[in-house]
């Protein structure tokens, strides 16, 4: 994924409240609801009872390109916003990794140039923000739509975001597409999914036939200007997660009420989620049938 700067992020904190209400409006959940449905946890509110006196901490990390300023105090903003305990230790890297350990801290998120993980570091488990993401947008996607078992999906892009993203949609019985600029990429996106998952994922055909007939698209590109007015109907719904948005202006305001799109949220939450299954497994089944149908 892009490397996000200082000004994707610096509006974030201050608009948590408003986002869940344009969520709502979309998805017909909030932030959590939605890091939940993409989580397993089904029922909105259940991991919100979980959420309370669960430590996390989001350790700055100063490797390679450095900090993002603002990053670390983003992604605490939407823990605390999703009610969880969550702290920025006094300092960086190893130390700050010591401090949140030494504080008690159950998850502790981190990210350097390559990768954002979340860990958990008393079940030796982690959560990956890109696998994450795509599992937080499809299960928008997926409530947007009403369901997708049976619905043709196209994913634009075969990179991390867009294989997980594949994983995702076949787990909730999607049919999907997928397409790339290098079309190797989309051939072996195919064949990972075969084996992996022995899901049928074709390749789609050229980009502008293939958005000119898909309404349900995951934009998991790192372009700008992929999907254009001209592809949008009046059934499109579009999940595009991550900097830049592939969707132009003309297309977004075609997709008003129709598209989902944030430089992070989603895959914080989902991530959240995702880390308190973890945790709280060790604890006991949380007792819910998640949505994929397995039983937790
Ligand atoms: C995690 C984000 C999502 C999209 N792009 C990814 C990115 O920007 N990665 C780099 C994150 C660097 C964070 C820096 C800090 O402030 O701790 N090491």
């Amino acid at each position: 994924m892009t490397r996000l700067t200082t000004d994707d992020i610096e509006g974030i904190r201050a608009q948590l409240v408003e986002y869940d209400r344009e969520l709502v409006s979309v998805t017909g959940r909030t932030l959590l609801g939605i890091g939940e449905w993409a989580s397993g946890l089904g029922d909105e509110g259940h991991l919100q009872r979980l959420a309370p006196g669960k430590k996390m901490a989001v350790v700055p990390i100063r490797s390679g390109l450095g900090v993002i300023s603002g990053f670390s105090e983003t992604v605490c903003g939407i823990l605390l916003h999703l009610g969880f305990d969550a702290m920025i230790p006094g300092r960086s890297d190893v130390s700050g990794f010591a401090e949140a350990v030494d504080g008690g801290a159950q998850v502790i998120l981190a990210a350097d140039d390559d990768r954002f993980v979340a860990f958990c570091p008393r079940q030796g488990k982690t959560v990956d923000n890109s696998r994450a993401t795509a599992r937080g947008y499809v299960a928008g996607l997926d409530l947007m739509a009403g369901g997708l078992d049976g619905k043709e999906v196209l994913v634009v892009g075969c990179g991390p975001v867009g294989r997980w993203a594949v994983e995702a949609l076949s787990m909730r019985k999607a049919r999907v597409s997928v397409i790339d600029r290098v079309a190797e990429k989309a051939e072996e996106l195919t064949r990972w999914a075969r084996s992996a998952f022995q899901a049928d994922v074709q390749v789609g055909p050229d980009l502008e036939q293939a958005l000119s007939t898909h309404h349900l698209i995951v934009d998991a590109t790192n372009a700008a200007e992929v999907i254009h007015a001209r592809h949008v109907t009046a059934d499109t719904h579009v999940a595009a997660p991550g900097m830049p948005c592939g969707a132009t202006l003309d297309a977004r305001e075609k997709l008003a009420g129709r598209i989902l799109h944030d430089p992070l949220q989603i895959g914080v939450a989902t991530m959240a989620c995702e880390a308190l299954r973890i945790i709280h497994a060790q604890s006991g089944p949380v007792g819910q049938t998640d949505c994929y149908g397995a039983s937790t």
